[in-house]
């Protein structure tokens, strides 16, 4: 991939060299094809479908969101709201209440082009968690390298997250980057693939104190906050698109290291990810329901350890 400028994530500058670097492979020729993407799956650990949405979808559900963005006066007034241009003094981050009471965000989350796809894909009906996350980054942030089960692993492990970015996020808006063949190294972060954030030691005080005084997790979820060391560790190369356009999506499994590059501009970059699975496997009871526990006090679980 031809990169003009040093990419960062986390602060730490990527190599962009082709061995370190590169490009999500498309499904995008196979979507009738579920044989072909359930394999692409299990090789590669993830599906990329640029284009797969109506971009009308999308740009309904960016209205929605800068609209309330704007409300909120966070946005620079010199910009119109769409633009999505954060006022310098201000910083956002994860915004789960974006989504909340949003219908364009979720028909395009929940509609029946995403669900008809994963019911396709795992060739069974799907269901998906009730809880949206939902991000609008800003300036100088990204997120830190990760695996999706140490937030969600109380039901089936067969659960895939769809990335979805609302509006265009070429490289220095900073989109998500997969580490390459990571979901088949699972065994070299084993204990960190154990991880519930949730679960705290009933006789470690500085446990108790943390999740069940504080309200916050036993373990942070990150993998590690440096990126480049990561990489050179369990090898593959960090792949992203070089340039997400409002339709794209991509779905991933939940072994799968990823981040995200920093962004390097005042443009907020709006996603949001989601989770689909089957819905005749046990669904992780934190995120499912009208009022889902999330990491609330409702999900902490002791145990002696
Ligand atoms: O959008 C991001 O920065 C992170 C997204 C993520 O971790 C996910 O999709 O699971
Ligand atoms: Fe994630």
């Amino acid at each position: 991939m031809v990169t003009s400028a040093p990419l960062f994530s986390v602060k730490h500058e990527l190599d962009p060299s082709p061995e370190a670097f590169g490009e999500l492979r498309s499904s995008a020729d196979c979507l009738a094809q579920p044989d072909v993407l359930r394999q692409r799956l299990d090789d590669d650990g993830y599906l990329f479908v640029p284009g797969f949405f109506n971009p009308d979808l999308i740009h309904a559900a960016r209205v929605s969101v800068t609209d309330r963005l704007a409300a909120e006066g966070v946005l620079d007034p010199a910009f119109p709201a769409i633009e999505a241009m954060c006022r310098p003094d201000k910083a956002l981050g994860f915004r789960g209440d974006l989504a909340k009471n949003n219908p364009a965000v979720d028909r395009v989350v929940y509609g029946p082009e995403l669900l008809g796809f994963y019911a396709q894909l795992f060739g069974e009906p799907v269901r998906h968690f009730d809880h949206t996350w939902f991000r609008a980054i800003s300036h100088g942030q990204g997120t830190p390298p990760h695996c999706d089960l140490v937030y969600m692993s109380r039901g089936t492990h067969q659960l895939l997250t769809a990335w979805i970015p609302y509006g265009e996020v070429p490289l220095e808006v900073g989109g998500l980057i997969l580490l390459e063949d990571s979901h088949h190294k699972a065994d070299r972060i084993k204990n960190y693939l154990e991880v519930d954030v949730d679960l705290y030691c009933e006789n470690n005080p500085k446990h108790v104190d943390k999740v069940v005084g504080k309200g916050g997790w036993s373990h942070p979820g990150w993998l590690t906050f440096n990126p480049t060391v990561l990489r050179e560790r369990l090898g593959g190369r960090w792949l992203t698109a070089t340039h997400w356009r409002p339709g794209d999506f991509l779905t991933f499994k939940m072994t799968m290291v990823h981040a995200s590059l920093d962004n390097q501009t005042h443009r907020v970059r709006l996603s949001s990810d989601t989770r689909y699975q089957r819905a005749s496997q046990p669904a992780d009871a934190r995120w499912v329901g009208a009022d889902p526990a999330g990491h609330g006090p409702r999900a902490k679980q002791g145990m002696i350890c």
